[in-house]
């Protein structure tokens, strides 16, 4: 449906970006820091580097918070480091890793940048791992007693918390992103069970302590198209949505597993063990908003159940299959960036509606964003036209989704700043802000503003989009 004219931003929108704690801070051992899954990854694809030095945020992160303000963000969503905060995970406090995060927290007050915590980005803490990850129940007790002490020790700064992010990905591709998720089938969905309910405990903990604040959670959800109108393909988009997006979502929201997603888990007799008290405690968590993060819509085709149902080339946006139930499949109706991720600015409108509709909640984005191989220019510019362009695109669906009625507190693209990306790399750059590192050469990790950062500046000062009549509606 069209419009004659789309509604505009609501005042105090929450302009923002988004990072990660293990992505950006580096200090991967500074100050009394534990290591985590992803300091223990050894499995890097030959040319890309590891994590430990990030774009080290972890000392420069007043000056990145002075960038973060000329930018004129509203809002700033980054996560948390549990090992940086409680080393093994569940033991003592480091008193360095809060002081760390209450300077950060205090720097972005003082610029007027409303914070936005996640709890936990894919870093579990190494010690964890060892005495079973989410396999074992007790990673979900530290869980809830990590987040108390965040809660009580840096609850004062942040009015903003989500819980897990990206949760379906982890437990879909966890030895792709290190994030120890990983084990036989029937076991990561027990994993995912304990994160659910350590989720719904953090949720009413959070209501408990911070009666002010507001708590969510926060996976990845995109829309699924059929392949065909085949009623076989239709099917296998409903079943792959209800897997890949319902089934965290209902349990977050409604407190109970997602009818088709539990089915298909009983089927495999992968469904995972309650304990007792657990249904009590995943009815009784109700979250605020929901935070979602979309790249992409997907597209997938009945199931052959020949063996060949699972791709082998795929990631966490490019669809791999399960088999007898669903095959990725190509959408030739969409272009596709440089890693071969189709691009669906109409697919995030129709994800905004269909998050909403179900739930009745209000949406945050905490990701969304072209990862791409920028160029520093010799004048200290990055042009990343094709950027804007598809941010432009994006943003465009929200003031969309917007007018259909859906109401959308903020939009914090991936990413604020240069970040070493889950499996490829800093060569793979999403940010705002260019930082010149190579690989394996940190150089002087100078900061650079791109073309898109002016851009992003004058469409927060105005709180609408800029007129840029070069670049299509996207629709
Ligand atoms: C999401 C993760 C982020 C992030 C982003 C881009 O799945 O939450 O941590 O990195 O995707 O993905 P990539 O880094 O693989 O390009």
């Amino acid at each position: 449906m069209d419009y004659r004219e789309l509604a505009p931003f609501p005042d105090g929108f929450l302009w923002g970006a988004s990072t990660s704690a293990y992505q950006t801070e580096g200090g991967w051992d500074a100050d009394g820091k534990g290591p985590s899954v992803i300091d223990a990854r050894t499995d890097f694809p030959e040319g890309t580097t590891d994590y430990r030095d990030g774009v080290d945020h972890y000392h420069r992160f007043r000056d990145d918070v002075a960038l973060f303000a000329e930018l004129g963000l509203k809002a700033y969503r980054f996560s948390v480091s549990w090992s940086r905060v409680i080393p093994d995970g569940d033991g003592e406090v480091n008193p360095a890793g809060i002081r760390f995060y209450r300077e950060l927290l205090t720097e972005l007050r003082h610029a007027g940048i409303t914070p936005v915590v996640t709890l936990y980005h894919f870093d579990l803490p190494q010690a964890l791992q060892e005495k079973g990850g989410w396999s074992s129940r007790a990673t979900a007790d530290a869980f809830v007693r990590y987040a108390r002490v965040l809660f009580e020790e840096l609850g004062d700064l942040a009015p903003y918390w989500l819980t897990i992010n990206e949760q379906n990905m982890m437990i879909m591709l966890g030895a792709m992103l290190g994030s120890g998720t990983t084990g036989d089938r029937r076991d990561i969905w027990q994993q995912n069970h304990h994160m659910l309910v350590a989720q719904a405990e953090v949720m009413a903990l959070a209501h408990e302590l911070l009666p002010e604040a507001k708590i969510g959670p926060a996976p990845n959800i995109a829309c699924v198209y059929p392949a065909t109108p085949h009623p076989f393909d239709v099917i296998a988009a409903a079943d792959f949505t209800a897997i890949r997006n319902w089934l965290y979502l209902d349990v977050a929201v409604k407190g109970v597993y997602n009818p088709t997603a539990w089915a298909f888990l009983v089927e495999r007799g992968w469904q995972p063990e309650f304990a007792e008290g657990d249904a009590e405690k995943l009815a009784a968590a109700k979250p605020d908003f929901i935070a979602f993060n979309y790249y992409t819509s997907h597209t997938v085709a009945a199931p052959k159940g020949d063996g060949t149902d699972i791709r082998d080339n795929g990631d966490q946006h490019i669809v791999l299959g399960e088999e007898g139930v669903y095959r990725g499949a190509d959408n030739p109706n969409l272009p596709r960036n440089q890693f071969n991720w189709e691009i669906d600015p109409v697919g995030f409108r129709t994800t905004f509606r269909e998050i909403y509709d179900r739930y009745r909640l209000p949406l945050l984005v905490t990701e969304n964003g072209l990862g791409a191989f920028d160029e520093l220019t010799a004048d200290g510019r990055v042009h990343d036209d094709y950027r804007i362009e598809y941010l432009e695109q994006h943003i465009r669906q929200i003031q969309y989704a917007i007018t259909d009625g859906v109401e959308v507190m903020g939009y914090c693209p991936w990413s604020a700043i240069d970040l070493i990306s889950t499996h490829q790399g800093i060569r793979k750059r999403y940010g705002f802000i260019y930082v010149d590192r190579d690989e394996f050469d940190l150089k002087q990790l100078a900061r650079h503003r791109k073309d898109s950062f002016f851009w992003y500046q004058e469409l927060i000062r105005g709180n609408a989009l800029p007129e840029r009549a070069s670049v299509a509606e996207g629709r």
